[in-house]
């Protein structure tokens, strides 16, 4: 069977791809009836109404690999998430809740770091350590020599990705280097003008010439951990995994837990410091945050 792919959707027209051509549809009525809202990234059936006029309606709905709430899309596979080294620097705790939260959703995440060209310090290559041993692939990329852009277009080949990371860090910078048809602003005023629309603005795909597919809205901009359980997030460090299965309790949180075999890899080096860190720092947050959400 064939499958098109909603690539944009506003006020109940949904934009189809299907064969290469764009389809205006509607959803079937019974969609409503279930409570299912078709989303940006589902792949759909339709019959198609009028094939001079390009119109469609939404027949079915494939099933969801994944669903993300901010921005709200279906399907998204992968997040990369982009921190400059410089201007601004990056904030290496809501870079690990980002981790946390792209875990959540069953994302996998590629880490790159923009603006190489202002890496004078050589603070890289201790952002490429902490990361690389957690388990995941970190880029250096400048969008604007274009230095580790082929990597970086490599990693988005025929996927669903979403580009994430605070403002400012180059995210539509990278996408415009990596894709010549793109002209998405760029800059801080540009960046305001966006916010101030971000109201009435849907989510939209990006078709990218390898074949990839990136979402143009940055996501998890609001990073509530109120999603996780306290005793969840040790799951959504990688790298915890081994040593907490040989932990003395089964249901260690690795804080202060005798025959604890994660400190014991903080200590040996195995599992850095930083990481640990943010750990228990998202832990207590998370463990504030339900306390005070209880007082009302
Ligand atoms: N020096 C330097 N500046 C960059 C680089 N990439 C983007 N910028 C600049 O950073 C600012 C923000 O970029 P933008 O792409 O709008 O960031 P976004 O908010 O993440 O989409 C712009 O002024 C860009 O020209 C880079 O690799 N090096
Ligand atoms: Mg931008
Ligand atoms: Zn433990």
């Amino acid at each position: 069977m064939d499958y098109g792919i909603i690539f944009k959707g506003i006020g109940g027209f949904y934009y189809v791809k299907y064969n290469q051509t764009v389809y205006e549809c509607k959803a079937r009525g019974k969609f409503k009836n279930q409570k299912v809202t078709p989303l940006v990234g589902d792949y759909v059936k339709i019959s198609i109404l009028d094939e001079e006029e390009k119109l469609g309606v939404i027949e079915e709905i494939l099933e969801r690999r994944t669903e993300l709430l901010r921005p709200s899309v279906a399907n998204v596979e992968q997040a990369i998430i982009v921190f400059s080294i410089k201007n601004p620097l990056p904030n290496m705790i809501l870079l690990d809740k980002m981790l946390v939260l792209a875990e959540h959703s069953g994302l996998e995440v590629i880490i790159c770091f923009n603006k190489s060209d202002l890496d004078v310090d050589f603070d890289y290559d201790k952002y490429e350590h902490i990361y690389r041993s957690a388990g995941y692939p970190v880029l250096k990329t400048c969008a604007i020599q274009g230095d580790g852009i082929e990597e970086l277009s490599q990693y988005l080949e025929g996927k669903i990705t979403v580009f994430s990371g605070p403002s400012g860090v180059g995210k539509s910078s990278l996408l415009n280097a990596i894709h010549e048809g793109f002209s998405l602003q760029t800059g801080e005023i540009s960046e305001k003008i966006k916010r101030g629309k971000h109201t009435t603005r849907h989510s939209e795909l990006l078709e990218l010439n390898n074949g990839g597919i990136v979402v143009d809205t940055p996501g998890f901009t609001s990073l509530s951990m109120m999603e996780i359980e306290p005793e969840e997030l040790k799951v959504y460090f990688p790298e915890f995994r081994e040593a907490g299965d040989n932990c003395r309790f089964d249901n260690c949180m690795h804080v202060n837990e005798p025959g604890c075999e994660v400190k014991e890899a903080v200590e040996s080096g195995g599992i850095t410091r930083e990481r640990y860190d943010a750990y228990q720092y998202i832990l207590t947050e998370i463990n504030d945050q339900r306390r005070k959400s209880k007082r009302w």
